[in-house]
């Protein structure tokens, strides 16, 4: 992209004149931030006009989560005019950083979201058309504060500093019909950059509007209440993110979401497909769909109906369905399968309903045994189960993964139509995920083989003979990213962490499975061992910990009440403070993990084997050379094999061990055996901490109480991480240590989310 800062700065003025009467000198950061937004915007509108009116099949990626983060930087970066809009702000007496203000696109809730983001951005870089196909919460993410310990959640606002980089276009929207209402579905176009090559893909995100202009009179007179209502209703639909991860929630209203999200992107693909001429009959020559998980799932009825409603025999609207549907699964949790009952789907769905009981019945008249294969059983419909049955393919997110999903999950499946399973593992976009949140490692790897690697990440390897020389560069660079974040530690969170300190990173969504009680029990043992002389020569750490709790979640809750309990009683002790420092960052998002994941020292994934189904935190901590303290699960396991087992942290039961333990397994033994552990898991009974809600208590029980105590394991690993978890911080700072970093770091090539989407699109999506 060419840029001159003087028609720069001449459009932005002209925007700012226009748009909010003001010039440079009276503009707020607000009106700056639109303006230079929307500056961009009209550069880049050339690029993403050509983009579009290319001729070729396209996938679309439906997904009721897109995690993009905060735009601005990112953008600028792709485009390649990061540092050009930075010294032309500079020029006008503006700093650009003040846009680190601007809020973050938060319309996701974790890993999921987050991979849909990366994969965007890492598709525009490979050239390949993938548009994605989401929905507009007016609220994301909630945001989380602490009060006494405990989360409190307060409305996502993010479009609070506005949205100059969406266009509405209304003359695409198109009218979602349910048994009570009918809605319209108004989409807003985001465009995605591809890293320096010019091409824009489309991130098309639908809003709910009432279909007619709201009826003020018929509401004031409470006249034709019902019609009102429906208007009153229609904007609901897209007015929030549901905050569950990993969890199923049966609202109906979600399954409205989701309806409308698969609905009105499928009306749209058809609409453009007609008005290209094309027969119905060629979609799949044109088009492939891929479903992040069971979410949009409900798109493939509601193509049979359109379909069926253009006058095609179900048959072969089936036969097209099979071919153009593809499916993710990111999960095997029980409690993540999306589950629906029939009743429910039937009332405010019937046409949809019926096109999924003709799935059903198509199965069945295969001859497939009923106790194995159905959708619909027992008056539920299960949504993975329909994805399978039609999808072309369906795909795991990491080796184990999708062998967990083979031989348990869908093993009648896998063993009916093998050729359907595939594995692609996931990846991260290297553009966010290091160069821009650690500008300095990156230009130091430029200096030494050259920024090929910036899109072809297996060149990182070329860095493996240059270790030694690299070491002290690294050093410091990790030092002063280190300094930066204790500073926004300190500005944010008010705790003081010292920079010097060992950095024992985690930072995910909080879940029993993910086993932040065991990093927290880890802590305690470290902090009594300390004060009893048990534990000598502690080197100085700081535990970070950020994760937001579904807020209707009480374990994972009382989860991090414990921690920052834990924390309160570590950083006041004046002892023990000198050797440990406990934080939990309120409101951890993308814009948060882009500052710590360039300053951890240690990167904590320690999952109960088998449960996390890849994980992508993993991978960004290893690309930004970090050592990875973890359990051989998801890409931990990969990571493994790419960097050298003996250069990370690996502990505790394996996936098969696991299963083993669990037939025998005693909980309460384990802690008569271990007084170090029994001190530490003592204080969520003893009155050690505040517990008012009982919540502390709660969570004791779940771990030795009830008849599954301890379900995820915690105690059973526990010895095997402490010990692990000492040595680690033991080793830590020998320039043996800062090698294990680097071979992570140049072993990371294969993480990359371009090769993900090069895999999708070989194996899955068959578009170039
Ligand atoms: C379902 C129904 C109703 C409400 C919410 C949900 C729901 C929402 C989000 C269910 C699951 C999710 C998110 C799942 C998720 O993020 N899974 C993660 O996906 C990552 C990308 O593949 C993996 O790396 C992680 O291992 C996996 O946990």
């Amino acid at each position: 992209m060419k840029f001159e800062r003087e028609v720069f700065l001449k459009e932005t003025e002209g925007i700012l004149a226009s748009e909010y009467a003001c010039d440079f000198s009276t503009a707020g950061k607000k009106e700056l931030y639109n303006a230079v937004s929307k500056a961009v915007m009209r550069m880049v509108y050339p690029d993403w006009k050509a983009t579009r009116e290319k001729e070729r099949k396209r996938c679309a990626y439906f997904s009721a989560e897109f995690l993009m983060g905060r735009a601005i930087f990112n953008n600028l970066l792709d485009l390649g005019i990061l540092d050009e809009v930075s010294s032309a702000l500079s020029s006008i007496k503006e700093d650009i950083d003040l846009f680190e203000e601007v809020e973050d696109a938060a319309l996701g809730n974790g890993g999921l979201g987050r991979l849909a983001a990366c994969y965007l951005e890492s598709a525009a870089t490979k050239n390949l058309p993938l548009d994605g196909y989401g929905i507009r919460y007016r609220y994301g993410l909630f945001r989380q504060t602490f009060e006494n310990g405990y989360q409190h959640e307060e409305g996502d606002d993010w479009l609070r500093w506005g949205d100059p980089w969406s266009v509405k276009r209304e003359e695409d929207a198109v009218v979602v019909t349910f048994a009570d209402q009918k809605v319209l579905a108004v989409p807003y176009d985001m465009p995605v950059f591809g890293y320096k090559n010019g091409v824009v893909n489309t991130l098309r995100l639908w809003s709910s509007e009432p279909v007619r202009p709201f009826d003020f009179n018929a509401f004031n007179e409470m006249k034709g209440e019902s019609k009102a209502q429906d208007n009153f209703n229609a904007t609901k639909i897209t007015d929030v993110l549901y905050p569950n991860d990993n969890t199923m929630v049966g609202k109906i209203l979600r399954l409205r979401q989701q309806y409308f999200l698969a609905s009105a992107s499928l009306q749209d693909i058809l609409k453009k497909l007609k008005a290209a001429g094309k027969p119905l009959s060629a979609l799949s020559s044109f088009y492939t769909f891929q479903l992040n998980d069971t979410h949009p799932v409900i798109a493939i009825p509601e193509l049979l109906r359109l379909l069926e409603g253009e006058g095609m025999p179900f048959e072969e609207a089936f036969r097209i369905a099979s071919q153009c549907f593809n499916f993710t699964n990111h999960t095997i949790m029980a409690e993540a399968l999306e589950k629906w009952d029939s009743l429910a789907i039937a009332d405010l769905l019937p046409e949809v309903y019926e096109e999924i009981a003709a799935c059903q019945r198509r199965l069945e008249s295969e001859g497939a045994d009923p106790a194995k294969f159905y959708i619909i059983r027992d008056n539920t419909v299960h949504m993975a189960n329909l994805a399978i049955y039609v999808s072309a393919k369906v795909n795991g997110v990491a080796e184990i993964h999708t062998n967990i999903l083979k031989r348990e999950t869908f093993r009648d499946w896998y063993e009916r139509s093998p050729e359907k399973f595939v594995n692609i593992t996931n990846g991260i976009t290297p553009r966010r995920w290091l160069l821009l949140n650690n500008p300095a490692l990156a230009a130091l790897i430029d200096s030494k083989i050259g920024d090929g690697w910036h899109t072809d990440l297996k060149e990182l390897k070329k860095l493996k003979p240059l270790i030694p020389e690299l070491l002290p560069d690294f050093k410091r660079i990790k030092s002063e990213n280190k300094k930066k974040l204790s500073e926004y530690i300190k500005m944010h969170d008010g705790v003081e962490i010292p920079p010097e300190f060992i950095f024992d990173v985690q930072v995910k969504r909080l879940h029993e499975y993910k086993r932040q009680l065991l990093n927290a029990l880890s802590v305690l043992y470290f902090y009594f061992g300390i004060k009893d002389g048990t534990v000598k020569n502690f080197p100085p750490t700081a535990f970070l910990f950020g994760a937001k709790a579904a807020p209707g979640y009480f374990l994972a809750k009382a989860v991090i009440k414990f921690i920052n309990e834990i924390a309160a009683l570590v950083n006041s002790d004046e002892e023990v403070s000198k050797y440990m420092r406990v934080v939990f960052v309120a409101n951890y998002n993308v814009s948060y993990a882009e500052k710590i994941v360039c300053a951890a020292d240690v990167s904590e994934q320690i999952s109960m084997a088998g449960m996390e189904a890849s994980g992508t935190g993993n991978m960004k901590f290893m690309l930004n050379g970090t050592v990875t303290l973890g359990t051989l699960d998801g890409a931990n396991v990969e990571i493994c094999e790419e960097a050298g087992r003996a250069n990370n942290y690996i502990f505790g039961a394996t996936v098969e061990e696991v299963e083993a333990v669990k037939r025998f397994y005693c909980p309460r033994e384990i802690v008569e055996q271990n007084p170090a552990l029994k001190r530490a898991l003592g204080t969520l009974a003893d009155g050690t901490f505040e517990d008012g809600t009982g919540m502390l208590s709660k969570l004791y029980e779940s771990i030795v109480g009830g008849h599954s105590p301890d379900r995820y394991l915690v105690l059973y690993d526990f010895a095997d991480y402490i010990r692990v978890k000492e040595g680690l911080l033991r080793d830590y700072g020998s320039d043996e240590y800062f090698k294990k970093c680097l071979i992570n770091l140049a072993s990371a090539g294969k993480f990359s989310a371009d090769r993900s989407v090069s895999d999708y699109a070989r194996l899955v999506w068959k578009i170039k």
